[in-house]
C-alpha cells in the first residue's frame, strides 16, 4: 500500500481572493505531492512500516519507524497529514464563528470567539520560520516548527494553518498578518465540528 496525493475538495481558484489560485496549485500538485512521494519512497524501504496509516508512522515521535528513515517520515509524513488536514479545512464562503459542540467547547475555553481568534493568530505570527498554528481537539492552541504535526505527541487537530511562506508568499509576500487574517473567511467550521466530534 502507497499513500496518494488527495484530491482537493474544491477547485484550485476557489479560494480567492483570500489564497490565490497559482499558490494553491505549486502548494498541493507541488508541495504536498512531493510529501507523500518522499513519504512512500522511505515506506517502501523499510518492509515492516508497509500498510501501516500515517497517523500510526508518526505516534509517539515516530517511534514504529527505525533511525535511519525517522526523519523523513517526520517531515514527509508530518508534511502528508498536516496538508491533507489544510485543504479539508477550509472552503469558499466560508469563514464565520464556529457552530455546535466545537462553538460552545471554544467559547468555555477562550471566554469568546475574538479571544480564541487573537490567541490562534498569535500562535501563528510567532512561529518563527516556517510551521503550523493548530487548535487541537484539547482545546489547546499551540504551534509547531516545520512539518511536526500534533500526531506524533498523541494530539488530535482541529484546523491548521500553514504559515510556511510557499503557502503565501506570491500573494502576501512578507505579510504573513495579512494572510493570516484573510484565512479565517474560509475555515469551514462544519468540517471542524465534525472532526471535533469525531
Ligand atoms: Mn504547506
Amino acid at each position: 500500500m502507497s499513500f496518494s496525493l488527495p484530491d482537493l475538495p474544491y477547485p484550485s481558484q476557489a479560494l480567492e481572493p483570500h489564497i490565490d489560485q497559482t499558490t494553491m496549485e505549486i502548494h498541493h500538485g507541488k508541495h504536498h505531492a512531493t510529501y507523500v512521494a518522499n513519504l512512500n519512497k522511505a515506506v517502501q524501504s523499510a518492509p515492516e512500516l508497509e500498510g501501516k496509516s500515517v497517523e500510526e508512522l508518526l505516534a509517539n515521535n515516530c517511534a514504529a519507524v527505525g533511525e535511519n528513515l525517522r526523519t523523513a517520515v517526520r517531515n514527509s509524513g508530518g508534511g502528508h497529514a498536516n496538508h491533507s488536514l489544510f485543504w479539508q479545512m477550509m472552503a469558499p464562503d466560508k469563514g464565520g464563528e464556529p457552530v455546535g459542540n466545537l462553538g460552545e467547547a471554544i467559547n468555555s475555553s477562550f471566554g469568546g470567539f475574538e479571544q480564541f481568534k487573537e490567541k490562534f493568530s498569535a500562535a501563528a505570527m510567532g512561529r518563527f520560520g516556517s510551521g503550523w498554528a493548530w487548535l487541537l481537539k484539547d482545546m489547546q492552541v499551540v504551534s509547531t516548527a516545520n512539518q511536526d504535526s500534533p500526531l506524533m505527541e498523541g494530539k488530535f487537530p482541529i484546523i491548521g494553518l500553514d504559515v510556511w511562506e510557499h503557502a503565501y508568499y506570491l500573494k502576501y509576500q512578507n505579510r504573513r498578518a495579512e494572510y493570516v487574517n484573510s484565512w479565517w473567511n474560509l475555515i469551514n467550521w462544519e468540517a471542524a465540528e465534525e472532526r471535533f466530534n469525531s
